[in-house]
């Protein structure tokens, strides 16, 4: 798809989707791609795309076989799915839509994808599925690792380097017109996203924005109204992410996707946090927000960020590198108080003190 086309079907204006100023990063290189991701300062909303991404990182055969097929030949989001699920073994996932002319979500209440999709069946309105993924943990057949993902192998299982926290993430499926609502991430972590299938739009604002206050929750579809328009304006990067592509940005910070063309479009994100010390302030900033805010603000709940927490320190204590950031990074984990007093509830502050982790050099 062409920009043109895109800023036709969205009506996301054509200036800001050619700006050379906002566009995110793309690159051809697999290697600096993964730079990136393992030390790339995320929390400025900065935004890399590696283009063919998905058959470069050779995930072309990491989706379940039936959901693969099904993208391709189904043409709705609920058909596409109905046709994928199997009831032995069940999935979960919100199931969000908009009424006409709305740009404020509304949602399919239930715990079992398959029965919300059934219900929804006779409603034509345009539906979004979000984190999709495994009722049930199940073990992962690479790692072993228990996990509720419905991809058989990620970005996690490439990188030749380890991160204190990488969690393999949900998937997302819908047609045009479809997408998420403009929002920050529950942890300000960071996101790899591997658009599979379909055309996608993405917008991602800067530190600073008062964007949530003015478009928070709210999906930037046509016709665009003037808060919209007005928010565009002042995003720091904007992507047509093309079917194939894989992206990395800040969850840390506002953004929102919509779905475009006529193919379905699904793409799966793996969270994570990398060395960077400014990540990791981003993501310890974020777990001081209230926990009662409208959810395109809200922080995560304490049982949650208990266990971020708990992978983080496990891995960044355990695990040493022998280098100045991996120093700044314990540091930086162990001295901040909010987080401190956190270690302490949790149990786990004496896996940082100095000293006490085991050295061991990573490359
Ligand atoms: O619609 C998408 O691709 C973005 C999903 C997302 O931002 C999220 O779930 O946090
Ligand atoms: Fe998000």
């Amino acid at each position: 798809m062409q920009l043109e086309q895109a800023a036709g079907e969205s009506g996301w204006p054509l200036e800001i989707l050619e700006d050379p100023a906002r566009q995110g990063k793309r690159l051809d290189s697999v290697a600096e791609f993964m730079d990136f991701l393992r030390c790339g300062k995320h929390s400025d909303g900065e935004m890399y795309i590696l283009t063919e991404g998905i058959s470069k990182l050779k995930l072309e055969t990491s989706l379940p076989e039936t959901l693969h097929q099904a993208c391709l030949t189904k043409q709705s989001t609920v058909e596409a799915l109905l046709n994928t699920l199997d009831r032995g073994d069940p999935w979960a996932g919100e199931l969000f839509w908009w009424p006409p002319g709305e740009t404020k979500r509304e949602e399919v209440c239930g715990v079992d994808l398959c029965n919300k999709l059934l219900r929804y069946r006779p409603f034509a309105e345009t539906c979004y599925v979000a984190e999709m993924r495994r009722s049930k943990r199940a073990l992962h057949g690479q790692s072993l690792e228990m996990t509720d993902t419905l991809t058989l192998t990620d970005v996690k299982d490439l990188a030749s380097f380890r991160l204190p926290f990488w969690d393999r993430g949900h998937g997302f499926l819908g047609s045009a017109g479809a997408g998420i609502c403009l929002h920050v991430d529950q942890a300000w972590w960071s996101n790899v996203a591997k658009n599979f299938f379909g055309n996608k739009l993405v917008a991602l604002w800067g530190p600073g924005t008062r964007v949530l206050d003015t478009c928070g929750g709210e999906l930037f579809r046509k016709p665009l109204c003037e808060r919209h328009l007005a928010a565009l304006a002042e995003c720091r990067r904007v992507a047509l992410l093309r079917p194939g592509d894989v992206a990395c940005f800040t969850g840390g910070l506002p953004h929102t996707t919509l779905v475009l063309g006529s193919a379905l479009n699904l793409t799966f994100y793996e969270s994570f946090l990398n060395w960077n010390c400014d990540n990791l302030d981003l993501l310890l900033s974020g777990l001081q927000r209230r926990v009662d805010q409208a959810w395109w603000q809200n922080n995560m709940e304490p049982k949650f960020v208990e266990t971020v927490l708990g992978d983080i320190v496990r891995v960044a204590g355990d695990f040493i590198e022998d280098s100045e950031d991996h120093e700044k990074f314990v540091s930086l984990l162990r001295t901040r108080p909010l987080t401190a007093a956190r270690l302490v509830q949790a149990g786990i502050q004496e896996r940082l003190r100095p000293g006490t982790a085991k050295r061991r050099c990573l490359r």
